[in-house]
């Protein structure tokens, strides 16, 4: 048998997640197979800026009989179909460790990114993206006073579930700590408790020696592929500064925020030339009664997770083995961040010609 030395871009191994205590399988030697699956491009989704039968638009009447204002900028409402109640009976509480149940409260919001639905948060200004990044803020104050765990999260694109062209987010804010920030609490804080400092700093300062996995820095932020991704493209923004939450941002790292978010997601568009999908989210340090705890192990980040693998139309599928055993990529996080990098800063959109730029015009 051949034997050669270790190359983690061509050889199989295992890498483990230190936030949520579990390893990845990485086949890079799978790069190499042939495929002949689908490439051609999807056709341009045609969406009207304004369209009243659109529950997001503004001045729209949404099912509920609820009517929307005419909203300028960002717009926030109740979800009209929540996952979460705020009020409602609690199961009863059975002592048997194999049927466990517990209560769980909570409410869900809907916010609109800008009024028109045929933009995208990398075509809006930096200011509009600002009020998004204030408004995030807002909403994790807000909700925090009261519930254990504020998760923002965006899904973008019908293959992850978005149900409205319309560029707008989620927030689900609950009593209880979900399974993966309750992972990461833990684990954060045992790396805390022997290391005297927050997990992710210690990974972004060993990151930034190695710049192999970085895709974009500015004063305030990085943007990299974590060491550890799972889905292809997956990547992670952090602040360069220990920052607990949202809110606790500075006016200087919003706007970097914003401006950082706009040629990271102009990248992402320019991976297969389309309005590329993902979901992403926040996590942050936990609120409700942990705002009076010390929660100095965490580190704000914010995950994407894009399902395209190949083309516009051939996503990754987490079936098989990622569903019985774990998860597995075939790209590296290294060639991901590569890619990434390459790719040009300048939207396709706003590249063309002027057609093309009918989205951005103010
Ligand atoms: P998604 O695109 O990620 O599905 O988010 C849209 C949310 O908007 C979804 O949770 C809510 C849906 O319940 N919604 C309303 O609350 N009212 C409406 O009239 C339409 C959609």
């Amino acid at each position: 048998m051949e034997m050669s030395v270790f190359n983690p871009s061509e050889h199989q191994h295992i890498r483990y997640n230190p936030l949520k205590d579990e390893w990845i399988l990485v086949s890079p030697h799978r790069m190499k197979r042939p495929w002949k699956g689908q490439v051609e491009k999807p056709s341009e989704e045609n969406v009207a800026r304004f369209d009243q039968s659109n529950p997001l638009c503004p001045k729209a009447t949404r099912p509920s009989g609820k009517v929307n204002p005419d909203y300028e900028a960002t717009f926030v409402f109740e979800n009209d179909f929540p996952a979460l109640l705020d009020h409602g009976p609690s199961p009863d509480s059975d002592s048997d460790s194999l049927f466990k149940s517990a209560p769980a409260y909570g409410t869900c919001e809907v916010m609109c990114f800008h009024p028109w639905s045929d933009i995208t948060l990398p075509l809006m200004l930096k200011e509009e993206v600002r009020s998004v990044v204030d408004k995030w803020a807002e909403i994790n104050t807000r909700l925090g006073q009261k519930f254990q765990w504020v998760q923002i999260f965006e899904n973008k694109g019908a293959v992850m579930g978005c149900s409205n062209p319309h560029p707008h987010c989620q927030v689900w804010a609950s009593s209880f700590l979900p399974n993966d920030p309750c992972v990461k609490d833990r684990c954060q804080r045992k790396y805390y408790e022997q290391n005297g400092k927050p997990l992710l700093l210690d990974y972004l300062e060993k990151e930034l020696l190695k710049k192999e996995r970085v895709v974009l820095e500015n004063d305030c932020w990085v943007w990299l592929v974590p060491y550890w991704a799972v889905w292809p493209y997956e990547t992670m923004l952090l602040p360069r500064r220990h920052v607990l939450r949202l809110q606790d941002l500075t006016e200087e790292e919003r706007d970097a925020l914003a401006d950082m978010m706009k040629k990271l997601l102009t990248k992402y568009d320019n991976m297969f030339e389309m309005s590329f999908p993902y979901s992403m989210g926040w996590h942050g340090a936990p609120t409700g009664k942990f705002l009076e705890g010390d929660n100095s192990h965490w580190q704000l980040h914010a995950l994407y997770f894009p399902p395209l693998l190949r083309s516009a139309t051939v996503k990754k599928f987490m079936v098989g083995y990622e569903m019985l055993a774990q998860p597995q990529r075939d790209l590296t996080a290294e060639q991901a961040a590569e890619k990434l990098r390459n790719l040009p800063g300048v939207h396709y959109k706003q590249s063309g010609n002027a057609e093309n730029q009918k989205n951005t015009e103010t």
